[in-house]
């Protein structure tokens, strides 16, 4: 981390995210579907159709890290604390290029051009990202699947705090990435980062997925996102109050989709939204919400540590 911006205003966004964690919700349990239903874990990999994410999003890690959230919150609400201290920065990253000898070695240039990515997407909201070093390491099974191989990468090639980035580029099993979240970091800090398959990044050649986004979605993850499909339609749904609410990923660009209807649900689905499954040509944006949750999320699991 190099700064922090402190910002003890946003009171309206805090009052959302207050609303949202004391379950001030408009659906009422005996309305709610079962918030698995109709969640797709991995499904089918970018090169079949469909944007996949490695992401372990099971409820048991959701429901774990939001009553840590909420209790966490309290504490600092009850020491007259903001619920986000730090609302903005510019984070250091340090990123790992894994290479099988032939497949994978990204240019200097292709690295920069995905931090210009996601300083575009992050930059509105406060966030910018300086890249610390790039280290290269020839290592085919890491390569071939640094999801299996997640742990002995990350153990031999993590560097910085709680508040860096690492991102690390190869192929991540069936998934276009995955990535960990921020309370995830004080167990197992070694594993803490987000990773990429290596043709997602901009003219990196995978189709439809090689636009940056890929790295984008799971750096969301990283500071605390959960899909926009999170939940479906049921109660608290991504834990964002200014995202419609969506029973499924939206896969391609389907604008205009509506699978949470009725007047309970307003709003189209979130296709543009980077938390979502679709191309990296659709989707463009976060929200004010999803902002200020990043921004509660880093200060409480991030920030300093
Ligand atoms: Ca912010
Ligand atoms: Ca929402
Ligand atoms: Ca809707
Ligand atoms: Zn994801």
């Amino acid at each position: 981390m190099k700064r922090i911006y402190i910002v003890s205003g946003l009171v309206t966004f805090a009052l959302a995210v207050l609303l949202t964690i004391l379950g001030v919700d408009h659906v009422s349990k005996a309305e709610s579907v079962d918030p698995m239903k109709n969640v797709v874990f991995g499904g089918p990999s970018a090169a079949r159709g469909g944007r996949s994410c490695g992401t372990d999003n099971s409820r048991a890690v959701v429901e774990a890290q939001e009553q840590d959230r909420t209790a966490k919150l309290k504490q600092r609400l009850a020491k007259g604390l903001a619920p986000a201290e730090a609302t903005g920065g510019v984070v250091n990253v340090y990123f790992h290029v894994v290479t099988n000898g032939t497949s994978g070695d990204l240019s200097d240039a292709q690295v920069a051009s995905q931090m210009r990515v996601l300083n575009n997407a992050f930059g509105p909201w406060g966030w910018s990202f300086n890249l610390a070093a790039t280290d290269r390491t020839v290592n085919a099974e890491w390569f071939n699947d640094c999801y299996s191989n997640d742990r002995a990468m990350k153990n031999a090639l993590h560097q910085g705090s709680g508040d860096d980035l690492n991102i690390y580029s190869c192929v991540p099993g069936p998934y276009l990435g995955f990535a960990t979240f921020p309370s995830n970091y004080s167990s197992q800090p070694n594993l803490d980062g987000v990773v990429i398959l290596y043709s997602s990044l901009p003219h990196g050649g995978e189709p439809n997925y090689d636009e940056g986004d890929t790295a984008t979605h799971e750096v969301g993850h990283w500071f605390g996102l959960y899909h926009t499909f999170q939940n479906g339609c049921s109660k608290n749904g991504d834990y964002v109050s200014d995202t419609p609410s969506e029973k499924s990923p939206a896969f391609e660009c389907p604008i205009g989709r509506d699978t949470c209807e009725g007047s309970r649900y307003p709003g189209l689905d979130p296709v543009e939204n980077f938390m979502d499954y679709s191309y990296d040509s659709c989707m463009f944006q976060f929200t004010a919400g999803q902002d200020a949750r990043m921004d509660e999320m880093f200060t409480t699991y991030r920030f300093g540590q």
